[in-house]
């Protein structure tokens, strides 16, 4: 048994104010109430930290990115410290020999208590000399390690559905990490994921010792449960009929909506709107981009970008945005009143469901 989670802080320097700290963010992120925090300070003096395998497979590496730059200061510092990193191909310091010994050793000593994430897909042809690290190609490597593992994650859009190397014409096969394990995978889509989003995925993991609860393509529902659009900040612009019709006319300069410029946030689930990204700062359709549904199965072939949505499923818009679209007139305006006044109930309902969860967490 190793050090437990207080243990290693202590040794890093961290003082029992940081690691209370730690503890507050780590229920919240979890999802419980401010009185769990004593819960989790009490588990956290006992927890051994948790071992973590992070392989690599078909990617860009964007994920490992995003996620050593979650915002929430004490998190991001103390949660790398309070997992044991033992394997890493982009953040540890051992290579070679060494670097294998240490996935191996993992492995060995702690059947059924690490969690295994992955970043990228893993091409299937000509079994699956694509993508090989160590002698291994992805395919033998992630059923071996996935065997044992107490939790599997899938960081990103690649590794969740197949990404960019599973797009059209597909050449090397590549598929999501959840089609080769036979176990449940948490999938944290996205290209890349939010950081802080990842975060509290692994501190949800810790915490409570469970998965999180999964919708039917095995995302957290935490976060992944609304479209970007149903708590866009545009959304009111989307609702009154105010669109940019081109990038950087006067209608962009003034924040309306990008649904013209071929926005997917109708039809993508993620949750840019409500965390944003670069500590809460901003997100692609804040920095004046349509969002191109980059958490969405098989994106990339969802094309072409930059032009509105024919349809989407949902309430009424078809005829509504569309039509405004092409024309302008009479007909349009009451189009636009109809669509305005469907969605404005809708867009209530939305409010309240989130100032009741907001009211439950409080
Ligand atoms: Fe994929 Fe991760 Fe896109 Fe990149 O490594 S989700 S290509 S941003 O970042 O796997
Ligand atoms: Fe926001 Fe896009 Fe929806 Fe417009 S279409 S409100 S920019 S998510
Ligand atoms: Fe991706 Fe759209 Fe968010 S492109 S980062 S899901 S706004």
């Amino acid at each position: 048994m190793g050090d437990s989670i207080w243990q290693s802080m202590q040794q890093k320097g961290y003082s029992r104010r940081e690691f209370m700290q730690l503890c507050s963010a780590a229920a919240a992120a979890a999802g419980l109430s401010k009185s769990a925090v004593g819960q989790v300070a009490s588990a956290f003096e006992k927890k051994a930290k948790p071992p973590v395998v992070w392989l690599h497979y078909q990617e860009c590496t964007g994920c490992s990115e995003s996620f050593i730059r979650a915002s929430h200061p004490v998190v991001a510092d103390a949660l790398l410290d309070v997992i044991s990193l033992n394997y890493s191909e982009t953040l540890m310091a051992p290579s070679g020999f060494q670097a294998e010994k240490s996935l191996s050793d993992t492995i060995a000593n702690n059947k059924g208590k690490y969690i295994l994430v992955v970043e990228g897909a893993v091409p299937t042809k000509d079994g699956g000399v694509y993508c090989m690290v160590a002698g291994k190609s992805a395919l033998q490597s992630l059923k071996t390690v996935a065997k044992d593992a107490a939790a599997i994650i899938a960081w990103g859009s690649c590794a969740s559905f197949g990404g960019v190397q599973a797009a059209k014409p597909n050449p090397t096969e590549a598929v999501a990490i959840s089609k080769i394990v036979d176990k449940p995978v948490i999938n944290v889509p996205g290209c890349p994921p939010i950081a802080d989003v990842m975060m509290s995925v692994v501190t949800h993991i810790l915490v409570l010792g469970q998965l999180p609860a999964l919708d039917s393509q095995g995302r957290p529902k935490e976060f992944y449960g609304r479209r970007v659009h149903d708590t866009c900040y545009r959304r009111p612009n989307y609702d009154a009929g105010l669109f940019v019709e081109s990038f950087d006319d006067e209608n962009a300069r003034k924040g309306y909506c990008l649904y013209k410029l071929g926005c997917r946030g109708p039809v993508t689930y993620n949750a840019c709107s409500v965390t944003r990204w670069n500590e809460g700062t901003s997100n692609p359709i804040q920095s004046g981009h349509p969002c191109i549904g980059c958490s969405e199965d098989g994106f990339w072939d969802n094309e072409p970008f930059y032009q509105h949505l024919a349809s989407f499923p949902g309430f009424g818009i078809e005829s509504t945005a569309d039509t405004l679209g092409t024309a302008v007139g009479v007909a349009t305006v009451a189009g636009v009143a109809a669509h305005a006044v469907l969605t404005t109930i809708r867009k209530r309902s939305v409010i309240a469901e989130v100032h009741a969860e907001d009211h439950k967490e409080s």
